[in-house]
């Protein structure tokens, strides 16, 4: 069994779109390990992308994810990382698989509804982010 770990973005909450999104990760046999809302400030969102420092869209990226709460998720099965990115589908909306959920619930490629760790070592620095061991069930 593998965790990763999943943000559902401001834009999808304000949307009314959160319950739409957990529906299907519990349909494709993801277990939640983990789920809080939060409202990330600034200076969290920046931490969190921080890996993105120095690309341009860096400002609009952390102005937006500190824009409304999200919800923050460690998700687990096999092969998650890749599983969640499966589903999620490719950054740009515009360019994401029919049935996907940024395909579904993202605006643009900056407001694209899901976030998903990329490699095993980033979802053991996401997860620690936000989550400790006793949070983890
Ligand atoms: P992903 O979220 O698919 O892993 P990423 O790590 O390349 O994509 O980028 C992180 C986030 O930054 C992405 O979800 C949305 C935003 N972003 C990426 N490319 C962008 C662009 N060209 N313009 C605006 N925002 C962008
Ligand atoms: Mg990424």
């Amino acid at each position: 069994m593998e965790r990763t770990f999943a943000i559902i973005k401001p834009n999808a909450l304000a949307d009314g779109n959160a319950g739409k999104i957990i529906s299907r990760i519990y349909e494709e046999g993801f277990t939640i390990v983990g789920l809080k809302k939060l409202y990330l400030s600034k200076i969290e969102a920046e931490g969190f992308y921080h890996v993105h420092r120095e690309r341009p869209f860096f400002d609009e990226l952390t102005d937006f994810m500190a824009s409304g709460p999200c919800i923050v998720m460690v998700l687990q099965a096999d092969n998650a990382i890749t599983r969640w990115r499966e589903l999620m589908g490719a950054t740009d909306p515009a360019e994401a698989a029919e049935g996907t959920l940024r395909r579904e619930f993202g605006k643009s490629v900056g407001v694209n509804a899901t976030h998903g760790s990329d490699a095993p070592e980033t979802a053991a620095f996401e997860i620690g982010y936000f989550f400790s061991g006793l949070e983890l069930l």
